[in-house]
């Protein structure tokens, strides 16, 4: 019949305990002599043919299963149905890692070749039962859990649901990306620049000498006797005019830090600088291209002025006025009865900045402009209050 050498038992069994076997307990032996097998365990010795042995192994592991079954139904019908948490209790004490089925089919590695598949099967069969049980009472536990909470509090299904939380882009954020659009299209360059600047390109090379009273409104925020926190994205066009030659056409956008906070106006906030140098550049051109970029931004009736004003770098300069968008231009308290918003500076470039870059003002001319985004966002979405904008305010920035 095929009967290995030695024939395995689960435990070291003694008389009485031969016809009920802890399966999973470890290994004794009997040896073989002349067709029999010796059962040389504990104080039990006697001979027993391999069918002789299987004849007491088969009933002992049957009666053991059986008996797991019958604890296993008193158990379940034992258990409270109103308590997810005791189902799942006892699914861990017959199917958890150290449960009492799952101990059982961890001992068949040490049963014989023979034994293994009449256990096996036995004990499979036994397990699937439990498992299904399991899921049963698991439904029953959940529909009786639910059943309970219906019972004691009331569910109104009219409520309206939570529903899910979007989020969206920052509008600064978009206004950015707007502007990178309109003058990448245009063939402009985009740069960052840096938010430290030295003197020399924040000021000095911008034509703002020391302790000239044009430095005044922006002497701000010194991080050392010779660097600061820029004060405007202009230090970006020196830097870029010192490693290009013309034709250059390059916007910077960057944050820039000011002594500055009101309504309108905060310490933090973010420009948009403008470039074009070539030979005949002419401010004409930086009309026609701020007149469209206005369009861009507040739409085909938005009207552009050029108000004459002073920057250093530049000569002429001017103020780039739009028509108020809250009144049309008619005039109002935002605008201060004026019917024009200010958003940024321009003006042709003095030749004394070609200068200091090595770029020969009898050649080329050129204009630049810069202004700020957050006095974009706060006219196009009409913002009272420029803080808002960092405020992190989650409010006011689901309304974009
Ligand atoms: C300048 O900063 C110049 N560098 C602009 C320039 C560039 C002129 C190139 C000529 C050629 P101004 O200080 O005016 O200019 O600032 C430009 C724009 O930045 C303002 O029109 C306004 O839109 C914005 N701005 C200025 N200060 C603040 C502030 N404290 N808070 C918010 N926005 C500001």
């Amino acid at each position: 019949m095929g009967v290995s050498e030695y024939i395995y038992v689960s435990m070291t069994l003694s008389r009485q305990s031969l016809d009920m076997p802890c399966l999973h307990r470890k290994l004794s032996c009997c040896t073989l002599s002349n067709g029999h097998y010796v059962l040389n365990i504990d104080n039990f010795s006697g001979k027993l043919t391999a069918q002789g042995w299987l004849n007491y192994y088969i009933p002992a592991m049957q009666s053991q299963i059986s008996q797991l079954q019958e604890q296993f139904q008193r158990e379940l019908s034992e258990t409270d149905l109103n308590e997810e948490q005791s189902v799942e209790n006892l699914r861990l004490k017959y199917l958890g890692k150290k449960g009492l089925l799952t101990d059982l089919l961890k001992g068949m590695g040490a049963l014989s070749a023979e034994e293994r598949p009449v256990f096996g099967k036995q004990v499979n069969e036994l397990k699937a039962a439990v498992l299904e049980a399991i899921e049963q009472a698991k439904e029953k536990a959940a529909l009786n859990a639910m059943n309970k909470k219906l019972s004691i509090g009331k569910l109104d299904i009219s409520l309206p649901g939570e529903g899910y939380r979007y989020g969206s882009t920052h509008p600064l954020y978009d206004i950015r990306e707007e502007i990178i659009d309109f003058f990448a299209n245009m063939g402009f360059h985009v740069d960052l620049g840096r938010d430290i600047e030295t003197d020399w390109y924040n000021f000095e090379a911008l034509n703002m000498p020391k302790d000239h009273p044009s430095r005044d409104m922006q002497d701000t925020f010194y991080l050392s006797q010779n660097a600061v926190l820029r004060t405007h994205t202009s230090g970006t066009q020196i830097h870029y005019m010192e490693n290009r030659k013309p034709p250059i056409r390059m916007i910077a956008l960057g944050h820039v830090f000011r002594v500055d906070a009101d309504a309108t106006h905060a310490p933090m906030f973010q420009q948009c600088e403008g470039l074009v140098v070539d030979e005949n550049i002419t401010f004409a051109q930086l009309k026609g291209t701020l007149a469209m970029f206005a369009q861009k931004l507040f739409g085909e009736n938005a009207k552009t002025r050029f108000r004459p004003s002073f920057f250093p770098f530049t000569e002429p300069s001017a103020e780039l006025d739009v028509s108020c968008v809250f009144c049309e231009g008619k005039g109002c308290r935002k605008c201060k009865g004026t019917g024009w918003m200010e958003i940024g500076g321009c003006g042709s470039v003095d030749p004394a900045v070609f200068d200091n870059v090595g770029i020969d003002p009898e050649k080329y001319t050129g204009f630049a402009f810069g202004f700020g985004l957050d006095r974009i966002a706060m006219l196009r979405h009409h913002i009272p209050e420029i803080s808002l904008l960092t405020s992190n305010d989650q409010r006011f920035l689901e309304q974009f």
